[in-house]
């Protein structure tokens, strides 16, 4: 494939309301687009850094740089590519995931659509339809969040994940537990917000039967997690620690992690999440798809994915209207408690022209 021009999108899309976690609120999403074109057709791709480094050393003015000045230029000078030649192409750049994954998905997105294959089948998916769980912010009280998870689980949401942090953690999950019951499918996710020494007051968990305890400790504290999960009932999960292939199956190998959050933007992309799957699948290691509040381009992206075999838990593929009351494609809707797997071309939804007009604050092209 000849790549002829990248356009770079800044776009600022407002939440139906503020997502609070250990690391901060958010307020709107800004987020980056990737819009490739080819002489056969266009692909896209969006990058999750988000608005500051809190969750990741990647932030969206950052990954903004680095592919304008480093990674756009060397995909452009290399003629012609194809999806897998993507990250050996730019290898020459340490780190910087989250922008690398926007650059692979976009040429995987025009790939695929000048074959009329869809992402999903291009990932070897197996399923067309997957379970929605959705990630609940911290809240002002108790009160307000037992009405944000009963509003959640009336859509049908089949799975809740409650934010958590020292001071927000045993009675949330305890108030959630006696109002709606032990069938709830309900998990943690602590964002690195505790260390080794709180293993006892997380053992104050185990009995609400979670389905697991997202990233509790620091994200380079891998020993940390394994000693915790020997500590706890509670099975570990990994998501920030996970930033490949080889440190999954680190992880996996030093036992601190039973099951893996895969977010391909953490990891350097699509790709690299399908290795993440197999590794985790030889290893007997559960996964689900995890989210960074993505606009529907990402989120199409991201249910092909979770359509993979492995992926036996629910993931963070919820619908558009979780976070957006304009989505920038057509809205991913509920249905009977999860999504539809987009079956059309590439990522089989592309942004909505008046809707991209609307959210973009600017846009840079780059040309080979
Ligand atoms: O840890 O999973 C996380 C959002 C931003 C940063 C980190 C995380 C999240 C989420 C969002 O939980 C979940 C979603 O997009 O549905
Ligand atoms: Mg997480």
């Amino acid at each position: 494939m000849r790549i002829e021009r990248v356009a770079l999108y800044r776009v600022a899309m407002p939440l139906v309301s503020p997502f609070r976690t250990s690391l901060g609120t958010e307020y709107e999403r800004s987020a980056l687009l990737v819009r490739l074109t080819t002489p056969e057709a266009e692909g896209w791709g969006e990058c999750v850094a988000g608005a500051d480094a809190s969750y990741s050393s990647e932030y969206v003015e950052g990954a903004e740089d680095v592919l304008r000045r480093h990674l756009v230029p060397a995909l452009l000078a290399a003629g012609t590519v194809t999806a897998p030649a993507v990250a050996p192409l730019l290898a020459g750049v340490k780190g910087h995931r989250m922008a690398k994954a926007a650059l692979e998905m976009a040429v995987l997105d025009a790939e695929l659509r000048t074959h009329g294959m869809s992402f999903a089948a291009g990932l070897g998916a197996v399923a067309d339809h997957v379970p929605s769980g959705v990630s609940v912010g911290i809240m002002d009280s108790v009160p307000e969040l037992l009405d944000a998870v009963a509003g959640y689980l009336d859509q049908g949401y089949v799975r809740i994940k409650l934010k958590i942090e020292p001071g927000w953690d045993v009675e949330p999950v305890r108030a959630v537990r006696e109002r709606f019951g032990d069938d709830v499918l309900l998990q943690v996710d602590a964002n690195t917000a505790y260390a080794l020494r709180d293993a006892r007051h997380l053992a104050r968990l185990d009995p609400f039967d979670l389905l697991l305890i997202e990233q509790p400790l620091d994200e380079e504290d891998v020993r940390g997690h394994a000693e915790l999960a020997r500590r706890i009932r509670t099975p570990v999960c990994l998501d920030e620690s996970v930033v490949s292939a080889r440190s999954a199956a680190d992880a996996i190998a030093l036992g601190a992690c039973q099951i893996v959050n895969i977010k391909p933007g953490r990891v350097g992309g699509y790709l690299e999440a399908r290795r993440i799957h197999d590794v985790c699948a030889a290893n007997g290691v559960p996964v689900w798809c995890g989210g960074m509040l993505e606009t529907g381009l990402g989120r199409a992206a991201n249910v092909a994915l979770a359509a993979l075999p492995n992926f036996t838990l629910p993931g963070d593929v919820s619908a558009s209207d979780r976070f957006y009351t304009t989505d920038l494609t057509e809205p991913f809707v509920l249905r009977d408690g999860g999504l539809d797997v987009p079956a059309g071309p590439g990522l089989g939804v592309a942004p909505l022209p008046d809707v991209l007009a609307e959210v973009t604050r600017s846009v840079a092209e780059l040309r080979g």
